[in-house]
């Protein structure tokens, strides 16, 4: 088959199945239709107003528009929006904050935390800066204590906070204090959280991070790529300088014009709506699927994602869901036992299915969905053409 045959295959599985990883959501046809257009055509190194290619007015003003509408709706005077993804606009953060070498102190990944936070050995964070992590406690919990007493032993010059699959609500307030009483910067990635924090419903970082970076697409639900943000001139120019030339060439200008769009849709007040029912439904999955019997980390969740502990057999499933059209992903739990390739527990989301329309009704039967296939309680196949049914009733949003 062709490459427009398959895209048209992945338009119908999207479609006809629950997309429940937490980190995926359907961005708007606007922000579609700017990401794949005649931007892609043109190259631009620099920023706006200081390109070392000709022809750039119109890409410096959709570059300034994106910038400026980031820089109202988190509250920061500075960002650059230039940053290809997620990892990449970490690695100018830490590159921004730090020297090679010295170091910096992130969120274990079984905890919750991100490769680019540090992992050690075999990514870029842990290869070329001295890593030390810190870990939840044994409830699934960051215990700023234990924090503080790491980063008084340790002293690294910069401290991440930031998660993936962390289901509780981040306090950016007492990590910052941790991190003034031994003068380290703190970078707070909100890849995860960014559109709830635009929602109003979980606090923002801004005056307790000196850097912020987010991607764009997931609760944000825009184009993939992401910003970074400050309220510090120096790190400023850092940061720019870090991007490019430090790390990257061209900006991908069309999906620059994606987050501008997105952003503009993310002050709305249908966003807001939006962000609130996310939680809402997160909260009412976990209720119902404790009540079948499952194990939460933590107990439960207050943001938009929930991490299940199985005690083993992750993978499996995730693969039995697959077949029934929920799709989540295997995911470590605290602590985990079982090697990443087939960890404990699974982990599940609402912004796409929120996205979607779908409420605390659909939460309830998905968790019955749940229960029946991971707990084979009952006939897998009947869930497939239920799923399929509820995801007619629930069309993705063009
Ligand atoms: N891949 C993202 C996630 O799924 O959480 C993190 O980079």
């Amino acid at each position: 088959m062709n490459v427009d045959g398959l895209i048209k295959l992945e338009a119908r599985r999207q479609a006809e199945t629950l997309q429940m990883i937490p980190s995926e959501n359907y961005a708007s046809e606007a922000v579609k239709s700017a990401q794949c257009s005649v931007l892609n055509n043109k190259y631009s190194e620099g920023y706006p107003g200081k390109r070392y290619y000709q022809g750039n007015k119109y890409i410096d003003e959709i570059e300034n528009i994106a910038i400026e509408r980031a820089q109202k709706l988190f509250g920061v005077s500075f960002v650059n929006v230039q940053p290809y993804s997620g990892s990449p606009a970490n690695a100018a953060a830490i590159m921004a904050t730090v020297e090679p070498g010295e170091k910096i102190m992130g969120l274990r990944l079984s905890g919750g935390g991100h490769l680019t936070h540090g992992h050690p050995k075999i990514t870029f964070s842990g290869k070329f800066f001295e890593s030390v992590q810190y870990d939840v406690d044994a409830n699934g919990l960051i215990n700023y204590d234990e924090v503080e007493k790491l980063a008084i032993i340790e002293k690294p010059k910069l401290m991440i906070i930031g998660t993936t699959a962390y289901p509780r609500i981040l306090d950016f307030r007492r990590f910052s204090q941790i991190a003034k009483k031994i003068d380290a910067y703190v970078l707070a990635d909100i890849s995860h959280i960014a559109g709830l924090v635009v929602g109003g419903v979980h606090p923002s970082p801004v005056g307790y991070a000196d850097v912020i970076m987010t991607t764009t697409h997931k609760t944000l639900r825009g184009p993939r790529g992401a910003i970074l943000m400050t309220n510090d001139p120096d790190l400023a120019k850092k940061i720019d300088r870090a991007v490019f030339p430090g790390l990257q060439g061209g900006p991908h200008n069309a999906t620059t014009a994606g987050i501008a769009v997105a952003l503009a849709e993310a002050g709305s007040l249908k966003f807001r709506n939006y962000a609130r029912q996310i939680v809402k439904n997160a909260r009412v999955l976990a209720e119902e699927l404790i009540k079948y019997g499952f194990k939460l980390t933590t107990g439960g969740t207050d943001n938009h994602l929930l991490v299940v502990d199985l005690g083993g057999g992750g993978k499996d499933a995730a693969i039995n869901l697959e077949e029934a059209g929920i799709i989540v992903n295997y995911n470590a739990v605290p602590h985990d036992t079982h090697p990443p390739a087939n960890p404990s527990g699974i982990r599940l989301g609402t912004p796409a299915v929120t996205t979607r329309g779908m409420k605390e009704p659909e939460m309830k039967l998905i968790a019955g969905w749940i229960n029946e296939i991971v707990n084979r309680a009952g006939e897998g196949k009947s869930v497939k053409v239920e799923v399929k049914e509820l995801c007619k009733k629930f069309p993705v949003p063009i």
